[in-house]
């Protein structure tokens, strides 16, 4: 019997239909999107924390509404992802616990500091523009309520993309002091962002599932390349360098051929390692209890109104 509802499902993808939650699904369908789905979410809200940093500090009135916007927009994005998460049958709190507790993985990049104002600019540019790269494949994954999420979501990048590259543009193109305030940002966080699309695909444990259920239509290694492609040139039109050496354009693939990528920085910085791995997890459990005032009144006043319907 499972054969044959293996094969239904199978076909139903294969035929690009959606998945919805209430369809019938492989556990391991389950079970890998519930994984990429949280840890989306949770790269989300802890995404929030680097930027966040700068918002009392940013340097205009404009700067700022703009950056409030945009770090707001993140908690939106966590919101829709752990919603998207419950529909495969796993609860908030439970996801949310495990974030708190250092059981669960976000992105490697949030890990890093924001040491400058340019870092917002390089955020918004290279660090949306990479999620963007990952993402608008996603808005045609298999399963219909993260794909429908993933289309806001890109939107909202794609505005957030945008005011990074204006932030990057206005600097590259002002004092020579503003100029190398934006080469160093762009000099720490252009590793980082590669290594957003995960380990190389020989070493990529789940991609073959992934690709067989159109989860993922990329795989780690094209959709990077794909960022560089696109990458490169921006940065060159700001007049900046790239931090490494062996980055040159290959006539003959007509790909942007970049060096290798420091894949035991990758693994450090996934077992806990890295720069912030600490700050980021103290400063969520900080705000966790710091909140909970808010849900205990949200739980006093939904008893409440339980009790008056009930009356
Ligand atoms: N960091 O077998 P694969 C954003 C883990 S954008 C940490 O290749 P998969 C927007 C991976 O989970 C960032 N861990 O895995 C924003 C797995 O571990 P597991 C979030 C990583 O799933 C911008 C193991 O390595 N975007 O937040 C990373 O097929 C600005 C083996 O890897 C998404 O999450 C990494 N970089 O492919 C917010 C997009 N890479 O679970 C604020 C959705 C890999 O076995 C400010 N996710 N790992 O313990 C995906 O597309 C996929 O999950 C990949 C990884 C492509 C990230």
């Amino acid at each position: 019997e499972d054969a044959g509802r293996l094969g239904a499902f199978q076909a139903r993808i294969d035929a690009e239909q959606k998945i919805e939650p209430n369809d019938w699904m492989p556990e391991a369908y389950r079970r890998t999107l519930i994984r990429q789905i949280a840890q989306h979410a949770h790269s989300e809200i802890v995404g929030m924390l680097p930027e966040g940093n700068w918002i009392t500090r940013a340097p205009s009135l404009r700067r700022k509404a703009a950056l409030l916007a945009k770090v707001q927009d993140e908690g939106g994005h966590g919101l829709y992802l752990y919603a998207a998460a419950e529909t495969l049958g796993v609860a908030r709190e439970t996801l949310v616990e495990q974030l708190l507790s250092g059981g669960a993985k976000y992105s490697s990049i949030f890990n890093y500091p924001t040491l400058t104002w340019a870092d917002i600019g390089a955020i918004g540019w290279l660090v949306d523009g990479a999620a963007i790269m990952n993402q608008i494949p996603l808005c045609r994954c298999s399963y219909g309520p993260y794909a429908r999420a993933m289309i806001r979501v890109c939107k909202e990048e794609s505005f957030h993309q945008r005011q990074g590259y204006e932030i990057m543009t206005v600097l590259a193109r002002g004092t020579t002091a503003q100029r190398a305030m934006a080469q160093d940002a762009l000099d720490r966080w252009w590793w980082p962002c590669l290594m957003m699309f995960g380990p190389p695909d020989g070493e990529s444990q789940h991609s073959d599932a992934s690709t067989r259920w159109k989860i993922k239509r990329f795989s780690n290694d094209e959709l990077r390349q794909k960022f560089v492609d696109a990458t490169v040139p921006q940065g060159h039109y700001l007049g900046l360098s790239f931090p490494d050496p062996a980055l040159r354009f290959d006539e003959a693939t007509s790909h942007w051929h970049y060096g290798a990528i420091d894949w035991d920085e990758f693994r450090a910085v996934l077992r806990g390692d890295g720069p912030c791995n600490r700050d980021r997890l103290a400063a969520r459990n900080r705000a966790h209890e710091n909140g909970a005032w808010v849900r205990e009144a949200a739980l006093a006043f939904a008893e409440k109104r339980r009790r008056k319907a009930a009356a």
